[in-house]
């Protein structure tokens, strides 16, 4: 940075945050939270959705389109996704897709052959519900089974990203509450690059970086949504999406299946606060992707890791106005109006 000032709240100039998570920038522009808006309006996701749709693929006893039936299930529900992204058992690609050998194209040409497998999670047998809306039991059932499904899939894989697409704006094929676990043998780049940072955070402090920033974003409160005694929710300081937070721990822990069931109890509370704080914004089922990032299962302690998950919202002004990461965000980074501080004010008045 060409200045290390620490920018206050109520400051308005134009600056730059960093984000040690993965050292990329974001470009703050307080002063233009007030510009005209004569863009694109998205129209609101407002249509009430049977409990049951005959049409669903993933609602009980329906059948997929790859040709199996789901069960009569009564809570989560796990399967294979009939269009996996990667497969499980792979065969080398480098002579499939580089004929020619010689070092520079070896060198600029570069590909690996990869294996895993990708999951569909139903959150819920009733087509009708969104997370905020499950009972405390069905909200435990879906953390417990993505700590069940990272436990056995880190077994065999290096990186198990849980992840839910929310909403059509997210690019959700379906309005049936459900998300996804892809894992590989590798590590994805922002996996790779969250492990470089907190390693090299934990070597300098002995501590690990997100632990130093719960805590410091609690003494601070500033961008704080809201906090339970095991759980914070807030808005980083480097936030790139306008209302984009992090889900923390305030104890130390480094993957999903090391949650105690107290903890998880807990998440469970924090999960639909959290979302239902989310609905409350616009007074829409509020599209997101979220995910959760703990410390690869490459055997390793993981002792530089602190379990954490991603809340990326698209929405900025309203259900049908959208944040747009076009132009300036493609070309160089990422820009936001409206400042980390004001997107946790406005959180929490949802509360
Ligand atoms: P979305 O979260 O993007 O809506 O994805 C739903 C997934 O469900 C998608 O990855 C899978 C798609 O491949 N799917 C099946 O596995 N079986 C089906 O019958 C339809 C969709
Ligand atoms: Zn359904």
């Amino acid at each position: 940075m060409a200045n290390d000032d620490i920018h206050t709240p109520n400051d308005d100039r134009p600056h730059r945050r960093h984000n040690p998570l993965n050292g990329r920038h974001i470009l703050v522009s307080p002063h233009r939270a007030k510009r005209p808006w004569l863009g694109q309006e998205d129209i609101p996701d407002k249509a009430v959705q049977p409990k049951h749709d005959p049409n669903c693929y993933l609602c009980p006893r329906n059948d997929r389109i790859g040709g199996e039936t789901n069960p009569d299930y009564q809570s989560t529900y796990v399967f294979d996704n009939d269009f996996p992204a990667i497969l499980e058992k792979n065969i080398a690609t480098d002579k499939l897709l580089i004929e020619n050998t010689d070092n520079i194209s070896q060198e600029l040409f570069k590909s690996q052959t990869i294996t895993g497998v990708c999951k569909v999670i139903c959150f819920s047998p009733d087509h009708s519900l969104t997370l905020p809306d499950l009972s405390h039991e069905a909200m435990c059932d879906v953390i417990n089974s993505w700590c069940n499904e990272s436990i056995a899939l880190g077994q065999t894989y290096k990186w198990v990203q849980v992840f839910e697409n929310k909403g059509a704006m997210m690019g959700c094929s379906n309005p049936h509450p459900h998300g996804q676990i892809w894992a590989t043998d590798f590590l994805p780049d922002e996996a790779q690059i969250e492990d470089e940072k907190q390693k090299e955070y934990f070597k300098q402090h002995k501590r690990s970086m997100l632990l130093d920033v719960v805590e410091h974003e609690i003494t601070a409160n500033e961008r704080i949504v809201f906090c339970n005694d095991d759980w914070a929710a807030l808005v980083p300081y480097w936030a790139a999406w306008p209302f984009e937070t992090l889900l923390l721990p305030r104890f130390a822990v480094t993957r999903l299946p090391e949650l105690t069931q107290e903890q998880r109890q807990s998440l469970a509370q924090v999960m639909q606060k959290l979302t239902r704080c989310y609905d409350n914004l616009f007074g829409i089922s509020f599209p997101y992707s979220m995910g959760w990032h703990g410390a690869p299962f490459d055997g390793s302690n993981g002792d530089a890791w602190q379990l954490h998950a991603h809340f990326y919202p698209p929405l900025l002004r309203s259900a049908t106005v959208r944040k747009f990461m076009v132009g300036y965000e493609m070309m160089a980074e990422a820009q936001r109006d409206l400042t980390p501080e004001q997107a946790a004010e406005r959180l929490r008045q949802c509360l």
